[in-house]
């Protein structure tokens, strides 16, 4: 299998994160993507190239333009307001105030595009994630060649941003960027299976009353778990999009068994959906020692993904998402890719 991936990422470092009552270092840092490249090249996976260069109008068409012209104006202006350090917002828009203008102020803008404190700026942010996007698009066109599959071992992570918010270590949703530019180049149907630990809220909501894309997702019960406010398996999609829309939540402490179930009933949906191509939002954060999840899965589970994933016999397009248990994180995200290779 064939791996886009940029050193550009690697820009996005020191940011620090608002976490259970402290500032930390961020969980969602360089090395994860790292180590995943290293374990590459330890098990063959295949050739790793770099981006091209692709231009922001498919990521315009699912993300508000003006969302997307802000995100390289935030650390520019951050500095020019006299800060330094982590941009973050502390301030947002909710019930009973005005959502619908944009404020002058740059850190009210953050606040603004936000939905929690989790996308944070620093010098190399936007450079980071203009790469992560071109990572994404020139991975899919890979497929969009021939290619049975291909990995986008993207960073910053994209699920939880949507049509004009980011959040949770995510900014351009990529895999919907993904396939938005699939659609746009002839298919007609797409499906995203997402199997990050968490909720893809984003992508969700930016494909919530389209049936041209179905969205699949398999994550930590919103009841208790981040981002909390979506996810319920009774968000079925609106509109056009009724019926397009499938959420599988599940208690802390799922194991693999009871894991394997959502994915089996996910893929039957797929399958069922009959998708012109498969996009997997790939996060590795079930694993059972992963710092911020609280899921079972075992680094012997992750082949198994794949192998069903291969099922489906479908062109597929590997998105990296999270996943935070850095030692283990190469072992558990490439051998999803081995074993849908079957080996
Ligand atoms: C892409 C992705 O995986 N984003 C995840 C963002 C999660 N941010 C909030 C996590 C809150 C974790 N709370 C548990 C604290 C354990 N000490
Ligand atoms: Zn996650």
């Amino acid at each position: 299998m064939k791996t886009v991936f940029s050193p550009r990422h690697a820009g996005h470092s020191g940011n620090l994160e608002l976490m259970a009552g402290e500032i930390l270092p961020a969980f969602e840092k360089p090395s994860r993507a790292e180590i995943i490249r290293k374990r590459i090249d330890a098990v063959d996976l295949g050739p790793v190239s770099e981006p091209d260069a692709h231009d922001l109008s498919t990521a315009k068409k699912v993300h508000d333009p003006a969302f997307i012209d802000f995100l390289p104006t935030v650390y520019p202006e951050w500095e020019k307001s006299g800060r330094s350090g982590t941009a973050m917002p502390y301030t947002w828009p909710v019930r009973g105030l005005r959502g619908d203008v944009p404020p002058a102020a740059i850190e009210a803008k953050l606040g603004f595009y936000s939905f929690d404190a989790g996308a944070t700026f620093v010098k190399g942010t936007w450079d980071a994630i203009k790469s992560s996007h071109d990572t994404a698009l020139t991975a899919a066109a890979l497929v969009k060649a021939g290619e049975r599959a291909a990995f986008a071992l993207c960073r910053p992570p994209g699920h939880h941003a949507g049509s004009n918010f980011m959040g949770g270590y995510c900014f351009i949703n990529n895999a919907a960027v993904a396939a938005q530019r699939f659609l746009d180049t002839g298919a007609t149907r797409v499906s995203i299976l997402d199997v990050d630990y968490h909720h893809g809220n984003g992508t969700q909501q930016m494909f919530y009353e389209r049936s041209d894309v179905q969205v699949v997702n398999l994550h930590g019960d919103p009841m208790q778990e981040y981002p909390y406010f979506l996810g319920h398996a009774d968000e079925k999609g609106a509109s056009e999009g009724e019926g397009f829309n499938h959420n599988f939540p599940m208690p802390w402490g799922t194991d693999f068994a009871q894991w394997k179930a959502a994915l089996d009933a996910g893929c039957d949906l797929v399958a069922d959906y009959r998708p012109d191509v498969l996009i997997v939002s790939l996060g590795v954060d079930t694993f059972e020692r992963d710092p911020i999840s609280q899921f079972k899965l075992k680094s012997d589970d992750y082949p198994e993904i794949g192998r069903r994933i291969a099922e489906l016999g479908l062109p597929t397009l590997f998105v990296m998402e999270g996943g935070y248990a850095v030692d283990e994180i190469g072992i558990n995200a490439v051998g999803v890719l081995t074993g849908f290779e079957g080996r």
